[in-house]
């Protein structure tokens, strides 16, 4: 695979960084995001994860160290972390973070602003029919195709972590069609004929680094075969007085309430701030996420898949958490047995 072309240098370049952008449909920016903050959210999200249990006992909080049978969106395990991660008020602040905001100004001029509907994704180890399949972000979001993501994720993220990685120049392509998948979004684009002179892209990510894509370019995970939880968030940005599908302004998965999600907030001006911008409510078209009819079959066959290869994990899992109750039970007993 080729590895991402480092666009940093452009960073106060702005044809320059346009016109990489327009070529590949792309950016890679090394250290662009205060790594202390990232810090501290991952801390945070860390601090959630903890106390549902996710992270292995004993072992550094920094670390993420996974723990437990593989969550995946959708479930209630899942979503009794991720709500307590979309009321983090760090978590939506970063996204208006100047050092993003600046190159989306670059990109999409001075009226950039992002999305309220912000993403974290929480990774597991041992899950690879969950990664993330290559796929489009328009049909997700609709509105204007001028809608540009920035993912960043929040510790070094090696490729064996399950970086993102994109089909280099594939927004030129259009639309593609759609067919199933399990993992984020349930639909993965079907890489067609048009594709195949296209090259896959990636590299390591460090802490503080990013990676700006189109709303066209199609891009993906490889399986996080690491001992940690791969955490990283996603946002999207566009101009003012563009199209946009109201469910960009409602929060992810849309479970809790924009109220109860600023409740306890610091700051004033980060609730409702995009009620203050211009742009024209769309209506959602479902055809743009269609699936073919043939689809069922092979999802079925995927999620029988899954739930098979979860079932034999849950037995390790749950075979690990014996050995360290025991592991420490003995070593309890022989501190007692010292003591008298
Ligand atoms: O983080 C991932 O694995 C998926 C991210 C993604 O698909 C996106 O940012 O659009």
């Amino acid at each position: 695979m080729k590895n991402f072309h480092n666009a940093s240098h452009l960073l106060s370049n702005q044809v320059g960084l346009q016109a990489r952008f327009r070529q590949d449909g792309y950016l890679y920016l090394k250290q662009v995001v205060s790594r202390q903050k990232l810090l501290a959210l991952r801390r945070q999200i860390l601090g959630i994860c903890q106390k549902n249990h996710w992270l292995k006992p004993g072992e550094k909080l920094d670390d993420g160290i996974s723990w437990t049978t593989p969550k995946v969106e959708g479930e209630d395990d899942y979503f009794a972390v991720y709500d307590e991660i979309q009321k983090l008020e760090t978590f939506h602040a970063l996204a208006h973070d100047f050092s993003i905001i600046r190159v989306m100004h670059s990109l999409l001029g001075a009226s950039a602003f992002p999305h309220p509907l912000s993403i974290c994704r929480l990774v597991f180890p041992d899950s690879e029919l969950w990664a993330t399949p290559p796929h489009q972000d328009y049909p997700n979001n609709q509105g204007s195709e001028d809608l540009y993501a920035c993912w960043i994720p929040l510790s070094d993220c090696p490729r064996e972590q399950g970086a993102l990685e994109i089909l280099a120049g594939s927004h030129t392509l259009g639309l593609l069609p759609l067919k199933y998948s399990l993992g984020a979004g349930h639909r993965q684009a079907d890489l067609g004929e048009e594709a195949a002179g296209l090259e896959w892209t990636g590299g390591d990510f460090a802490l503080g680094d990013i990676l700006v894509f189109h709303s066209l370019s199609v891009h993906r995970s490889q399986p996080n075969s690491t001992r940690q939880l791969r955490l990283s968030v996603d946002y999207r940005y566009q101009a003012e007085h563009q199209p946009l599908t109201e469910r960009c302004l409602q929060p992810h998965f849309g479970r809790l309430s924009w109220e109860q999600i600023y409740q306890g907030w610091r700051s004033s001006e980060l609730p409702y701030y995009w009620r203050q911008k211009s742009f024209e409510i769309v209506p959602w078209r479902p055809q743009l996420q269609e699936l073919p009819d043939e689809h069922l079959a092979e999802a079925v066959r995927m999620k029988r898949d899954f739930d098979q290869q979860r079932l034999a994990l849950k037995k390790k899992y749950d075979r690990q958490s014996m050995l360290l109750k025991d592991t420490r039970k003995e070593s309890e007993h022989a501190g007692e047995k010292t003591r008298f």
